[in-house]
């Protein structure tokens, strides 16, 4: 049985993986089964480091082999603030206004592609079977073809791919996804983003469509997919059900016991929709005066990129439409906005959403949203609380029964937010299930699994 080698940017533990998330226990537990190799960046950024180099660390954790290499502040600087979250991240959730295309990016992303590449490299064996994940990682399997790798290799896009003329703002996108070409098998969360793969080869690379998603282009053949990602349902179950879960519910129900309590959850970012979404708040309280006093928004926003300028934009914004939201509308028994900008344990996250009447999920652009899914897990069916989701979240395609909305409108959401305040006990059960049923049987190992077989039966081109 070929061996599997993961490689991502960040790299976990298996053994901490619940306190890491859904997709670390996914690919830990994908990785003990058969024993593997997880490869990526350390975490650590070494000052006056020379760029293009960095140490190569090799640990046992149980089964799996953790492989990681350290950057130069030079590198990390350019490959991982820079193109990846400077130009890759706004530009594949449609911002072009954000990107900042700046030309000595490329070749800090390039060098440590290659530097990856060349570490990885001495750690592999003939019949592994490699998996690349996400946007820092599209040109790995170019530079691991040019030096002489010939395993197969399969790629996954978690965030959304831009259609074409989007995609084409980027200057060295015909370099980008020409490095796709030496993937065997490309996967996307999405059929949205199958479909903007697929014009954008044949449009501006001349690509040959073979059917069944192949396509053939500088010499080469791949098949692309769309492979939602889902989450670890029994897990999230059992966290729900384990002692921090339940303190966690039955401490907040009885705070909000006379309350309707709407949450949103999400790491601080431009493309979760998070200024739109208190303005809808807002218009909630305002058209629907009946909220008063007794409709709060719990809004986690918990840090990320903090070193980039736009976020802390993005913050100051946040910060100043809470202040008047809870100013405007506020009573001395009741603030209708409570923001917390730091990192929840994620043991309690499960009671939080199990006491929510309402998840706000409404992203401006998102490839998947595993927060709507985790929502889901952790509801009483008997009185489950209901989802509302954005349309350009990837999970929206999956999740029909959510109540869908345009985050752009404003006066719209705060309707459909009003609706699902409202919304009898009978339709909220017959939803639920709906959508329980649809995370159950498209959850994490589904996804896995489904990547998997088509990289190792049919990916290879
Ligand atoms: C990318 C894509 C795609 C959030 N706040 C806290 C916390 N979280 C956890 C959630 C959830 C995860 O972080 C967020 O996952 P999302 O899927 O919502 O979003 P991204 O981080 O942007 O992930 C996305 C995903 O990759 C997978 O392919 O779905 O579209 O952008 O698990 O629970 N966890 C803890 N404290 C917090 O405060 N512990």
């Amino acid at each position: 049985m070929s061996r599997l080698v993961v490689v991502s940017n960040r790299v976990a533990d298996p053994r901490k993986a619940v306190a890491a998330g859904g997709l670390a226990v996914a690919l830990g537990a994908a990785l003990s089964a058969t024993g593997g190799l997880w490869f990526g960046w350390s975490g650590t950024v070494v000052e006056g480091g020379a760029p293009g180099e960095g140490e190569l660390h090799v640990q046992q954790a149980g089964s799996v082999t953790l492989a990681t290499v350290d950057l130069c502040a030079e590198d990390h600087a350019g490959y991982y603030l820079g193109y990846s979250n400077g130009v890759l991240w706004p530009v594949f959730h449609y911002r072009l206004d954000l990107a900042r295309f700046d030309a000595g990016f490329i070749n800090a992303y390039r060098r440590v592609n290659q530097l990856f590449a060349r570490k990885l490299m001495t750690e592999l064996r003939p019949d592994d079977i490699i998996w690349v994940h996400d946007y820092h990682l599209i040109p790995l399997a170019a530079e691991l073809r040019a030096m002489g790798c010939a395993n197969r290799i399969g790629f996954f896009l978690h965030i959304p791919l831009p259609p074409q003329l989007v995609l084409a703002a980027i200057p060295q996108h015909e370099w980008l996804m020409r490095a796709l070409f030496a993937y065997d098998l490309v996967g996307f969360q999405a059929e949205a983003d199958l479909l903007h793969f697929s014009r954008y080869v044949q449009a501006e690379a001349g690509a040959v469509d073979l059917g069944e998603h192949r396509f053939r282009a500088f010499d080469r053949t791949l098949r692309a997919g769309a492979f939602p990602i889902g989450i670890d349902v029994d897990e999230f179950a059992a966290l729900t059900h384990a002692k921090e879960g339940v303190d966690m519910y039955e401490r907040m129900k009885e705070e909000y016991s006379r309350r309707k309590l709407l949450l949103g959850v999400e790491r601080l970012d431009y493309s979760k929709g998070l200024p739109q979404r208190l303005r809808a708040f807002k218009t909630l309280l305002q058209k629907y005066p009946g909220n008063l006093g007794s409709a709060t928004l719990i809004q986690i926003a918990s840090p990320s990129r903090e070193d980039m300028g736009t976020y802390t934009d993005l913050l100051q914004e946040l910060e100043s439409l809470c202040g008047a939201i809870n100013g405007d509308f506020g009573e001395l028994d009741w603030m209708p906005v409570r923001y917390i900008h730091r990192n929840v344990a994620r043991r309690r996250l499960p009671g939080l959403y199990r006491v929510a009447r309402v998840a706000l999920v409404t992203p401006l652009r998102d490839g998947m949203n595993l927060v709507a899914k985790e929502f889901i897990a952790a509801q009483d069916p008997a009185d489950p609380g209901v989802l509302v989701l954005s349309r350009f979240a990837g999970a929206a395609e999956q999740l029909k029964q959510a109540l869908l909305v345009n985050p752009y409108d404003i006066d719209g959401t705060a309707d459909t937010i009003q609706q699902a305040l409202q919304m009898p006990l009978s339709e909220r059960q017959q939803r639920h299930q709906k959508l329980l049923e649809n995370i159950r049987t498209q959850d994490v190992h589904w996804w896995r699994k489904l990547f998997l077989d088509a990289l190792s039966e049919g990916g290879k081109a």
